[in-house]
Order: structure tokens, then sequence, then C-alpha cells
């Protein structure tokens, strides 16, 4: 199959290094975005997220002309759709999965569709999702034939590729992890290879499309599970005075054990949420992958606890002292290390009620965040330091791991290390 232009719909942490990437194979790539700013953004080569080398490829693929971005859909000869699939607001505690962002995708791209097209949802989605995105497609364009009604003559091929590209290492992985192809029938699924295989080194395995929504539903299940485990470890050995890090590598010596790491708990848009959509539709059954959920989601409380004994404990040390005058600094408001993302940030979460619950100082810093354009008034790593009674390590960022900034640290009267940052 020949793909002259490729479309990619969502320009944020996936979409736009997908488009980076298969424009630097020299293929034409339109990305089409809502967000005005992000499109003149990287119209002019620039990128409005936080990933490492993706700068270099974009401006790179601006420059020679592959890449161009859009608010307005443009035929093409594929269509890759990247955009969110959070949760219904109005659902509250139910995590259903909302695919407006799907829907509303899929309706910007029919009328631009044409015989021969291939679209490809590769945002994280329920089981199900690829096929009701093709019956959106289907009702908007019903001059066309799609799989679920002409199996392998369909005019346009539908597939769920999902995205399984790790934050931080998003340029490697596009390229070298292998790929789930999940055709609605076994043409679409060599499309969709054919495409992947421009810019793929890793395999193309197929199957179809809601296995293959399951499985990625699986790969960040079990790693939620894992750290569930971790984060469970490491509220028993506070309790019963253990070492959670050297308890946890000494476990890992056995060979056929391989624990995580425990933190303030688990962030993100994609392990924070995706086990949900399992739980939403088999509630009975998914029982451990909710508790995991549970046990993770649980996790910035019992750190906020441990803020509150460690400010009880200064009071009690020094009686003239009131909270007003203990100055609480949060190190990290991202949601792992290294990135700028705060999306469903536990460290963000902390911070902000430590922020709403402590009377005294709090001092938030993130290094991944211009303090100009931030919104929450950040300070100096360093200024945080020389100020603070209490540390809360949230985020291990490479700033912060910095033989300096570890000795200003352990200066601190009180560290609360959530990540074992200080470790050894
Ligand atoms: N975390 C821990 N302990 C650990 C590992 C992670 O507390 O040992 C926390 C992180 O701090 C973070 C959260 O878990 O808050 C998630 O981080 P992550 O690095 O595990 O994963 P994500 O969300 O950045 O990316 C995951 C990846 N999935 C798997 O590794 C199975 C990635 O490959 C997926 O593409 C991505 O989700 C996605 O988009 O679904």
């Amino acid at each position: 199959m020949n793909f002259n232009t490729i479309s990619v719909i969502g320009l944020g942490y996936i979409g736009l290094p997908t488009a980076a990437v298969i424009a630097s194979r020299r293929k034409q790539v339109i990305g089409v975005d809502i967000n005005q700013h992000a499109v003149d953004t990287i119209n002019r080569g620039d990128i409005h997220i936080v990933e490492p080398e993706l700068d270099i490829i974009v401006h790179a693929a601006v420059k020679e002309g592959y890449l161009r971005a859009t608010t307005e859909p443009e035929p093409a000869d594929a269509f890759l759709i990247a955009v969110p699939t959070p949760f219904k607001a109005e659902n509250g505690n139910d995590h259903v999965p909302d695919l407006s962002y799907i829907e509303a995708a899929s309706r910007t791209i029919a009328p631009v569709l044409k015989k021969g097209d291939l679209v490809i949802l590769e945002s994280t989605s329920p089981v199900g999702a690829t096929e009701q995105m093709a019956a959106w497609l289907a009702e908007a364009r019903p001059d066309l034939t799609f799989p679920q009604t002409h199996g392998d003559d369909s005019n346009i091929r539908v597939a769920h590729c999902p995205e399984r590209v790790l934050p931080g290492h998003v340029v490697r992985e596009l390229v070298e992890n292998d790929r789930v192809i999940g055709g609605m029938t076994a043409k679409c699924s060599e499309a969709a290879t054919a495409l992947y295989k421009i810019f793929v080194e890793g395999e193309c395995i197929t199957t179809t499309a809601r296995t293959a929504e399951m499985a990625k539903l699986t790969e960040n299940s079990f790693r939620d599970v894992n750290i569930a485990f971790a984060n469970e470890l490491s509220i028993i050995c506070d309790k019963i005075d253990i070492s959670v890090w050297e308890l946890i590598r000494l476990a890992n010596r056995h060979p056929r054990v391989n624990i995580l790491q425990p933190g303030p708990g688990v962030g993100g848009h994609c392990i924070a949420v995706d086990p949900w959509f399992i739980v939403s539709e088999t509630p009975e059954e998914a029982r451990l992958i909710r508790t995991a959920r549970e046990v993770n989601d649980g996790k910035p409380q019992w750190v906020i606890d441990k803020v509150k004994e460690v400010v009880g404990k200064i009071l009690v040390e020094s009686p003239n002292r009131t909270e007003n005058d203990i100055t609480v600094a949060c190190f990290g408001l991202a949601f792992k290390a290294d990135i700028d993302d705060l999306r469903e940030s536990p460290a963000l979460k902390i911070a902000t009620i430590i922020k709403k619950l402590h009377p005294g100082k709090v001092l938030l810093v993130e290094p991944n965040i211009g303090r100009e354009d931030s919104d929450y008034n950040l300070t100096d790593m360093y200024e945080a330091i020389s100020q603070a009674d209490v540390v809360i390590v949230l985020v291990d960022h490479k700033q912060f791991k910095e033989e300096k900034t570890r000795k200003m640290m352990k200066n601190v009267s009180y560290v609360i290390d959530t990540r074992g940052m200080l470790e050894g």
C-alpha cells in the first residue's frame, strides 16, 4: 500500500511524536488539533510539551516541509487518531470511559475520507471502541463501505493499534517497540501493518481490534497491580520499621522476583485510568484490578498523613513554634520523573491538599515547568531547601538527584522521601 499523506488527529504526548517520527521518514504528515496554540507552536518548528529529543525531530520535520499542523482536517491516505479517552465527568466514581473525543475526531475526518483510506485508532480505549468508531464513520459517510458491513471488501480499512510508548522515552520506543495491530478484518490489519512498517523497527503482530484493545488495558493493569504490591509493601514496612527500598532490593535478588518501586501513588492518564476501563466493563470479575487501583489511589492520603505526623513531631520538639512557623516544601509536581505532565499526578494532588491544609508556608518546586508560565507559584529548588523544615520528595527528577541537591536535602530536619531517592 502507498501512503503518501498521513494525517494524525490529536497532537499531544502521543500524536505529535508519532507525526514527527513518520515525517522523519520523509512522508507528508498533516497534524490536526483543535488547540490553535499547539498548531501555531508546531508550525514554528517548536513543541508545546516536554519530551526528550522531540524538539529536534519536530523542528527538522517542519523546516524540511514534511510536517504541517492545522485545525481543519484535510484529505490523506491514512488517519491516525490519538485523542484522549478520559472518564465521563457526570459519572463521578463510576469511572465510565468517555469516548466523546474519539467521536468528535471521527466526525471531523469523515467528510474528507475517500475510498482506500485507512483509519487507525491509537487512543487507549475500552473494548469495542474501534467498532463504535467505525459505526460513527459509517453513519457520517453512507456513500462509503466499512468493514463491519463489507468485511475485506470495504472501501475504508479500520484498525486499533494502541500506543505503548513510555513518556520520557517516546521517540525511541515509537520505533523500537513491537506493535499490536488489531484490524477489524485481515485486510485492515494488512493495511495498518504496512503503515507502521514505515517507522517501526519492532515486530508488528496482528490480531483482532477487540483483542488489541484488551491487550493495551492488560499491559497497564499488569503494571498497576505490580506497583500496588510495592505501595502496599511500603505501608507495611513503615509500620514495622523496615526500609522498603532495601527490602525490595534484597527480594529482587531472587531470580524470579521483580518488584517495582513504591511511590506517592500512580499518575499519568494511562496506568491510573486504563484499569478502570476493564473494571467498568466487568465489575464483578475484575476484583484484583479494582483493588490495585484503590491501593494506588489511597497512597497520596497516606503521604499526607505522614506530613501531618511530621509537623506534629516538630511541634512537640519545639513547643514555642506553631504550625504557621513550619515551612513545607513539595519537590516535584509531575506524575513521574523528568517530564512536565501533570495529568492525574499524585504529586500535584498531595501538594495541592497540603497547601490547603497547612497554615504555614508551602513551597512548590517543579523544575520541568517554567516558573513564569505556571499557575502554581513555583519556587527555585535551592531556595526551597534552604527555607524548608520539611521536604517531601514526590518525584525523583534528575535535578533533585544531583549531588548538590541531595547533600542540601540531607541537611533538612525532616525529609519524607516517597521515592527512595536519598536511599544509600
Ligand atoms: N510508578 C511507580 N513505581 C514504579 C513505576 C511507576 O510508582 O515502579 C508510577 C510512576 O511514578 C507514575 C505511574 O506509576 O506515577 C505511571 O508511570 P509509568 O512509568 O509506569 O507509566 P506511564 O504511565 O508513563 O506509561 C505507561 C506505560 N505502560 C507500561 O509500562 C505497561 C507505557 O508503555 C504506555 O504506553 C503508557 O502507559 C500509555 O500510554 O498507556
